[in-house]
């Protein structure tokens, strides 16, 4: 009874001291952060793993069922012929450590209900297998051996379980919940806590759990609230992820296969695959280059978030060369640039156009895609810059520094062949003023490059004429939901009437601009081949001296029009 007090306690002061919040440095957006998830935040960068028995028919984890594509039965013998007799837990643990991975969630069991560890409460699990050994404990023991944080992915949902749903239909009927009487549905809760329990219990320390297959049930019909209790009962320091579907309990988010561009309240994970398919498939040559995962990693960590990237072992519990090479080059790319990733906090929303940018103390990493020309023009830093560095390039950078603006010239020798990083060291914690000021003349040019995404539905493009900075081309797309936002923060010097001029492709489409206390209801009627992106008078408003928030939202679109935006000005009108 005196260990459970005692646990009862810890999690109890964890909760007291709960969600310590930190001030993000760039943006002063108030983020909570639990004392247990300040690892978490920290490692910036994990290694998910998909894999079961279904790796011996080289498709996808589960969906296979789902899709047809073979019979229940046909997919539930495969366990029979499962002997991964190669699988090696040190030597997985070395990659992820090698390639600078700094966790491992693992799929303790997917959807398909085949448990990948020892457990006392289904047959249908590892230990009936021609392999027969627990994994889960041999990858728990190596990642302990090595320091390394592990997790684990298990799947509500269990469509081999006969509780789970009624086996008598074909799947996928029989998964619904009026198809599932309620004493049958509790029994099948007191097997999930059960697995759950033996997770929690059995293995040690274990640091997250990664929830997953949510979607068919709500919130209260998996119990969520007492499941999330008992697991952080029996390990207190745990990390709980969305996927129980109780976002105000979740430690972090769990966007698929995207990088969110909108600033989020809450730590958050992209999780996604190398190629297309989560387990292994030798099918699927549709992978990701080294310099796309390497950018994902920064596009992620630039905007405050972790990346959890995927691998499916092979049947007999290797990793194929393919992933391998591309973690290997990774690895080689984070033993340069670490510092500009571990520990970091995300850095001001586009320091420059189509920017990324991370943050540490008093050093500001600044990110250069391959193909970037070297010409760096930065808006904001109102610290001094001591010094200019680029990882790798043992020569100093020359630089000018006037005012906010700050240009830097990186000459070609120093650029690295995925991702640059600009080293700046500061005289102070980064003091950046995200305001944009009047251009001669009194004019605001709100370019989106310095906008900050606040909807949900957008995504940032820029292309780039690597020509000069005057002929960039950027523009924020992907506009379609009601609540895609974006807001600039001007310093107005000079009161008066200003006329809103909008610079834009596609439409029709309309948007409501909101600047101090005013609503402008802007209309973007289709643009032509020459009036695409030229600036077009929509309407004036009149505005008062001081710090001054603009937000620009959409009010409505067709759904077959696109509406791309470059930039809103504010031209005094005497
Ligand atoms: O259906 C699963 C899928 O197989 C995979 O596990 C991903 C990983 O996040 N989660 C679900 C799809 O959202």
């Amino acid at each position: 009874m005196r260990i459970v007090k005692n646990r009862i306690w810890r999690v109890a002061v964890i909760i007291a001291v709960a969600f310590l919040v930190s001030i993000d440095a760039a943006t002063g957006q108030e983020i909570s952060v639990s004392p247990a998830a300040s690892w978490y935040r920290d490692a910036r960068f994990g290694m998910f793993i998909h894999w079961g028995p279904y790796s011996l028919r080289g498709f996808e984890a589960s969906w296979p069922l789902f899709q047809g594509l073979i019979p229940m039965g046909e997919y539930e013998a495969l366990p029979s012929q499962f002997n991964p007799v190669k699988f090696d837990a040190e030597k997985i643990v070395k990659l992820a450590l090698e390639t600078g991975m700094k966790y491992i969630i693992f799929t303790t069991k997917h959807h398909d209900g085949f448990a990948m560890f020892d457990t006392k409460l289904s047959a249908y699990s590892i230990m009936n297998t021609p392999y027969g050994k627990d994994i889960v404990k041999q990858l728990v023991d190596a990642c302990h051996r090595n320091g390394m944080k592990i997790g684990f992915y298990f799947s509500l949902c269990d469509w081999y379980h006969p509780q789970y749903r009624d086996k008598t239909k074909p799947f996928p009927a029989g998964c619904k919940p009026e198809e599932v009487n309620q004493a049958t549905w509790d029994q099948y809760l007191e097997f999930m806590k059960g697995q759950l329990r033996e997770l929690c219990s059995n293995y040690g320390k274990i640091d997250i759990i990664w929830f997953d297959g949510g979607w068919e049930r709500t919130a209260e019909q998996w119990k969520s609230a007492e499941i999330d209790s008992m697991i952080r009962l029996l390990q207190p320091e745990i990390l709980i992820n969305n996927r129980h579907l109780l976002d105000d309990k979740a430690d972090f988010l769990t966007p698929e296969q995207f990088i969110p561009t909108a600033t989020q309240m809450k730590l958050w994970e992209t999780c996604m695959t190398i190629n297309s398919t989560w387990a292994y498939n030798p099918y699927d040559h549709d992978y990701k280059s080294s310099r796309q995962l390497i950018h994902t990693l920064v596009r992620a960590v630039s905007g405050g978030g972790n990346f959890l990237l995927n691998v499916g072992p092979m049947p007999e519990g290797e990793i194929q060369r393919d992933f391998e090479e591309r973690l290997g080059r990774i690895g080689e790319w984070l033993r340069k640039n670490g510092e500009s990733i571990y520990g970091t906090r995300h850095g001001p929303a586009r320091l420059y156009p189509g920017g990324f940018a991370t943050v540490k103390g008093q050093r500001l990493f600044v990110h250069l895609p391959d193909g970037h020309d070297g010409l760096l023009l930065l808006h904001g830093i109102k610290n001094k810059i001591a010094s200019i560095a680029v990882q790798g390039f043992s020569q100093s950078i020359a630089f000018k520094q006037e005012g906010l603006r700050t240009v830097i010239r990186i000459p070609y020798e120093a650029m690295d062949p995925y991702n640059t990083v600009v080293a700046l060291e500061l005289d102070g914690n980064l003091d950046y003023d995200p305001f944009v000021y009047a251009q001669d003349g009194g004019r605001f040019i709100l370019l989106s490059s310095r906008a900050e995404i606040l909807g949900s539905g957008m995504s940032y493009t820029l292309k780039r004429i690597l020509v000069s900075y005057s002929s960039e081309e950027d523009a924020l797309v992907g506009w379609s939901q009601t609540d895609d936002m974006v807001r600039w923060k001007c310093a107005i010097t000079q009161s008066g009437e200003y006329s809103i001029v909008m610079n834009y492709d596609g439409g029709p489409a309309l948007l409501n601009l909101s600047i101090q206390n005013q609503d402008v209801v802007i209309t973007a009627p289709k643009t032509n081949r020459l009036e695409r992106y030229r600036g077009m008078p929509r309407g004036t408003v009149n505005l008062k001296a001081g710090e001054t928030e603009v937000r620009l939202h959409l009010k409505s679109i067709e759904s077959s029009s696109r509406f791309k935006l470059r930039q809103i000005q504010l031209v005094p009108k005497n």
